[in-house]
């Protein structure tokens, strides 16, 4: 059997590889030509090998050859081609090396193949800050990502344009990107930031500027996002889900917010990002005590708040009634873990830009403890007004204003026919406080003007009409 493979030799060389010239280059710099050549039989062999280079457009604008003799079996040489090759021109290029012997018995590692890179081409990639979801009264110091998809080790100019919903600029920051290598990314943040005023649909483009830029079309990049009046310190997209300790320790997770729009206003709604099925025990708005959450006297609390999913999503709850702050001040989120599933849910947290001592967690040797390096997901409504409704059948509370109110306020509605229509105000407890208005009105809108002879709260006015009947709240100051 050894005898007979002497017998039936299997020639076989071809090109390894191409050394020179590599992936990048340059405009008008010479680069040598060289590419490793292996013989992959099993007796020696002699052959001529070749080099070409074409232009992205199939022309030939390089060829050259030499030999190879004698190479033994396993053995490889490095061949340099004559003469050096200066790319002529911006562009892609593809260069092939290849081996030609006769009765070569495997053609499908004769040749190889690369691409040439020779241009300028700065990317703009990515705008992580703005997030998609924005805070009105919360700075942004822009964050952006762009590539380097030139063949050159270069630095450029990078700019980021923020339009308003109504299309004006209302910000224009300018950079430089440092040097970047080719195929690289650089993530840069602006040095001036711009603090959100309104809510809305925004729009961010990112522009990168660098001279003889060969592809244009991906300079710029623009992307929509949105500002609220939820209070958010994360990102919007989860590093890692988290729990306080996975044994129980009375566990606590919280984020300290302050209000970014000016008093008076209400805390409207929250929202916690969670994995799994698995519900916390409950979920409080409170006050500070000092600078911890008061979690001895909440504003608000909800019970079995819980995800929809094993991945992650946001669980959200009212705060019905609002929470009406009269005066600037911090309110917090706690969640806590029931005692027995203190492993989950767990909550998401952001890594990527820390707001500095905002997240906390407690258990209950240690007790509250800040949570520097990063941001649980968990995010608060504020508003300046709230307007609820409760509209059936044809009668509607179209207008309620000052709302709210010192003295006077007057109140907008229609009715569908001529009906006999009560106006009344009730506290948030349900209680009937005062009748507004009692008798028969004809068919179609009118505004009632009354001066409320109860004290300052939260009320609900309700119109009553035929069986219909439609409430908003109302909150009376003085
Ligand atoms: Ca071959
Ligand atoms: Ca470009």
């Amino acid at each position: 059997m050894l005898w007979s493979a002497f017998l039936l030799s299997a020639p076989d060389v071809g090109c390894e590889r191409i050394l020179s010239p590599g992936q990048y280059v340059q405009l008008g710099s010479p680069y040598t030509v060289k590419a490793r050549f292996r013989n992959y039989g099993d007796t020696y062999a002699s052959f001529p090998v070749y080099f070409r280079i074409d232009s992205a457009g199939g022309h030939n604008i390089y060829q050259s050859s030499s030999n190879v003799s004698s190479l033994p079996p396993g053995g490889s040489v490095d061949i340099t081609f004559s003469p050096n090759w200066t790319p002529p021109a911006f562009g892609t290029y593809r260069a092939y090396a290849w081996t030609e012997l006769s009765g070569d018995s495997y053609a499908g590692d004769d040749t190889a193949l690369i691409y040439i890179r020779c241009y300028h081409d700065a990317q703009a990639s990515d705008v992580f800050w703005p997030y998609d979801e924005n805070s009105v009264g919360i700075p942004i110091q822009p964050v952006v990502k762009v590539k380097n998809g030139g063949s050159y080790t270069e630095g450029f100019q990078v700019k980021l344009n923020i339009y308003a919903p109504g299309g004006s600029l209302v910000y224009s920051g300018t950079t430089t990107a440092p040097s970047i290598m080719p195929d690289s990314f650089a993530t840069i943040q602006f040095p001036t930031s711009w603090t959100p005023s309104d809510t809305g649909r925004y729009s961010a483009e990112l522009i990168t500027a660098l001279g003889q830029d060969l592809y244009p079309e991906n300079d710029t990049l623009r992307e929509d996002f949105l500002v609220t009046y939820e209070i958010i310190y994360d990102q919007g997209v989860v590093d890692q889900f988290m729990v306080p300790s996975p044994d129980y320790y009375n566990n606590k997770m919280a984020v300290r917010f302050t209000p970014t729009v000016s008093p008076p206003l209400y805390i409207t709604a929250g929202r916690i990002f969670l994995n799994t099925y698995e519900s916390l025990d409950y979920v409080m708005v409170c006050r500070s005590a000092g600078s911890l959450p008061d979690t001895a006297n909440p504003l608000f609390i909800t019970y079995n708040l819980h995800g929809d999913n094993f991945i992650g999503s946001w669980a959200s709850f009212s705060v019905d009634p609002p929470i009406y702050l009269a005066s600037a001040q911090d309110i917090w989120i706690v969640a806590h873990w029931s005692p027995q599933s203190p492993d989950a849910p767990g909550v998401g947290c952001d890594f990527d830009v820390p707001v500095d001592g905002r997240s906390w967690y407690f258990l209950s040797g240690p007790g509250w403890i800040s949570y520097p390096a990063g941001d649980w997901m968990m995010r608060l409504t504020q508003a300046k007004s709230v307007e609820v409704s409760e509209e059936k059948g044809g009668l509607r509370i179209f207008a309620l204003s000052p709302n709210p109110c010192k003295s006077t306020t007057s109140v907008s509605f229609l009715i569908p026919e001529d009906l006999t229509v009560e106006a009344r105000l009730y506290s948030a407890d349900g209680r009937l406080r005062e009748t507004l208005f009692s008798g028969r009105l004809c068919r179609g809108s009118h505004t009632l003007s009354f001066e409320p002879s109860v004290g300052p709260g939260i009320y609900f006015l309700r119109i009553e009409a035929g069986g219909m009947n439609a409430a908003r709240r109302l909150v009376i100051l003085k």
